[in-house]
């Protein structure tokens, strides 16, 4: 095992974890097809990966039951005071984590093979992209790593030149003693399961995991939380946004950066297909963006990842047909259900259910059965450039210039369709107290409203009440050539408890009025909580909603938005003295204007 490489850094910490982790093996990953090829056919060996019939060098995965999702309460941000992390973030002392952590990590990679993998966050060479270097006993972690993360020797030649890397060390937390016959998804239990990150060092230490952002730590570990703590230092934006390029009949083009909670639909809406005629939209990125100030002082976006780690559960082809077209073939589906032909399902999918299925557990499943067949946060793996609309600049390593930023939330009543900020810093406010309604998705009562910042709770490497401030002093920065912000809502209902908007392709008729209030084309009525569309201000042209639903979708409560200030003020209220003073005048203001 007296593997060497040029970069010292790397070289010194491969020998640490070595000494630490003591695996049987060392290998150095290039990024290959053939090696991604040896990786599962080991998988494959072993009886982890299951091979689909129906999609080409596709593999369906099994998990173990009780590692299924990110784990947010053993999710760490390790700063060396606690105020840095923030109201949003579990802490514990850097020296005390990390001793907890090396007691875990001391030979706990014992029978299996250490990964190194190089990978890059954005286009190798761009100068918004990052380098990171992910240390994992888990070919599987490898095998998602080549398809969400640029993993390439070119990437190794940069390290070899001397590049700086951030560190990434991942165990599953399942040693082999000699002999030991593995198990399908090793893991360690919850009560071991660490994901920390240490941003005054760009370190990340993950344990005990296998399952998506637990362990594929290039996404939320890296993109978001260490990001998000580098861009503040250095000035520019790490964000939890989807990225599009919407084209008008003109040939326009508008670049949209938009942030929701889960279960908003965020990668149906950045692969959404327009329903009015001559407007085209592609897709860019559907979950991260890294945002610089160019040259010309806007706001240029790169999506730093290379493919979709999508929730598989209500993907089908009526609610997001590119993404289904992007599955066919490539893709690792992990916790779906398995058909008797060889293909996956799950909820959602299509409207008959097949007669009869393996579950996610690898139960046999009926129908009648009362249990889904899928696990809902199931996942699909796939290389983005497989999407038949992703844009030809999506690997732009100068990125795409961002015209218009979109928050949102699932609410069934107050908030109505669209609305524009008056103001940078009144946009920072709706980012501020975005909130969304928990559905059966979330833990605890469905219908709570819960108030989730830029959609960034879970994903901020830093004190929430800082990262305001930097909005606010972006703003300050890109001065009239910041984006516009805008707030949507496409969930509202009436007393009936129907839906009044369509949604999904029509929600390309918001967009355009969005672009059109760029262009200083459409007109906008002054409310006490924003710009709305005039009457006729959106373009209905062929969707036969009633002018009733319309108002209804458009109706300002001032009472209800009264009743909403208390929230928000206990919200804002757990920033204490780090919430910048602008977001507390925005609310005076508000409250001011609603009377
Ligand atoms: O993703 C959604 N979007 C964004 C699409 C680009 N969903 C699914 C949310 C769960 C992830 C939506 N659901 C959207 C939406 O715009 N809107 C709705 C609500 C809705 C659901 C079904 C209908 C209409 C609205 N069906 C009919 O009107 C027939
Ligand atoms: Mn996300």
């Amino acid at each position: 095992m007296d593997i060497t490489v040029k970069n010292e850094k790397l070289n010194k910490w491969i020998k640490e974890v070595a000494d630490m982790c003591r695996p049987d093996d060392i290998y150095i990953c290039n990024g290959t097809k053939e090696e991604y090829d040896r990786m599962m056919a080991k998988l494959l060996a072993s009886g982890s990966a299951i091979p689909l019939k129906k999609r080409t060098n596709s593999y369906l995965f099994r998990s173990d039951p009780s590692d299924v999702a990110r784990v947010e309460d053993r999710t760490y941000i390790s700063t060396s005071a606690r105020d840095e992390a923030g109201p949003t973030n579990n802490w514990i002392d850097p020296a005390e984590l990390k001793e907890t952590m090396k007691r875990l990590y001391e030979g706990c990679m014992k029978g299996r093979t250490m990964y190194v993998i190089p990978f890059s966050m954005g286009p190798v060479g761009s100068p918004i992209s990052k380098i990171g270097v992910e240390i994992s006993d888990s070919p599987y972690v490898v095998c998602n790593m080549h398809i969400m993360t640029r993993v390439s020797s070119r990437v190794l030649e940069l390290l070899d030149a001397g590049e700086d890397f951030i560190p990434c060390l991942h165990s599953i937390g399942a040693p082999l003693a000699p002999g030991q016959k593995d198990v399908q998804w090793p893991c360690a239990p919850i009560e071991r399961k660490y994901i920390s990150h240490f941003p005054e060092e760009n370190l990340i230490w993950s344990y005990g995991s296998g399952y998506g952002g637990n362990a594929l730590l290039g996404k939320k570990c890296l993109a978001l939380r260490i990001a998000s703590a580098m861009a503040r230092r250095e000035g520019w934006m790490a964000e939890h946004m989807l990225i599009l390029r919407l084209t008008n009949p003109e040939g326009k083009q508008y670049h949209i950066a938009a942030a929701f909670p889960s279960a908003c639909g965020k990668t149906n809406l950045a692969m959404m297909q327009p329903s009015i005629k001559g407007w085209k939209c592609e897709c860019i990125g559907d979950d991260i963006a890294w945002m610089k100030i160019g040259a010309d002082g806007r706001l240029y976006a790169i999506n730093p990842e290379s493919g979709f780690f999508g929730v598989a559960p209500g993907t089908s082809y009526e609610t997001n047909p590119m993404a289904m077209d992007t599955l066919k073939e490539n893709v690792i589906f992990t916790n779906c259900a398995l058909t008797d032909d060889g293909d996956v399902w799950w909820e959602g999918m299509t409207d008959d259910v097949p007669e009869h299925l393996i579950d996610w557990k690898g139960r046999d499943w009926d129908p009648d059965s009362k249990v889904d067949a899928a696990h809902a946060n199931a996942r699909f793996t796939a290389p983005a450039a497989q999407c038949p609309v992703i844009c030809k600049d999506w690997e732009n390593p100068a990125g795409v210039p961002i015209d218009i930023f979109i928050f949102g939330g699932r609410r069934t009543s107050v908030v109505p369709l669209v609305y524009e900020s008056f103001s940078w810093d009144h946009g920072v406010f709706l980012g501020a107290t975005a909130a969304s309604e928990t559905t059966a998705a979330n833990i605890g009562a469905v219908g709570n409203l819960r108030r989730d910042p830029f959609a960034m709770t879970p994903f901020c490497g830093y004190n929430m009440g800082d990262y305001f401030r930097h909005w606010l002093k972006m703003g300050e920065r890109l001065g009239d050539k910041a984006p516009r912000i805008f707030y949507v809502n496409w969930f509202r209902k009436n007393d009936e408890g129907k839906f009044l908007w369509p949604g999904f392709s029509d929600n390309s008729r918001v967009l355009k009025w969005m672009c059109e209030r760029i262009d200083g084309k459409a007109d906008a009525q002054k409310t006490p909580i924003g710009l709305l569309p005039v009457e006729e201000g959106i373009d209905l042209t062929g969707l036969g909603i009633s002018e009733e639903n319309m108002k209804e979708l458009m109706r300002i409560d001032t009472q209800a938005w009264r009743a909403e200030m208390p929230d928000i003020e206990r919200h804002f209220a757990k920033f204490g003295s780090r919430l910048p003073e602008n977001l507390t005048i925005q609310l005076q203001e508000l409250r001011r204007r609603l009377g």
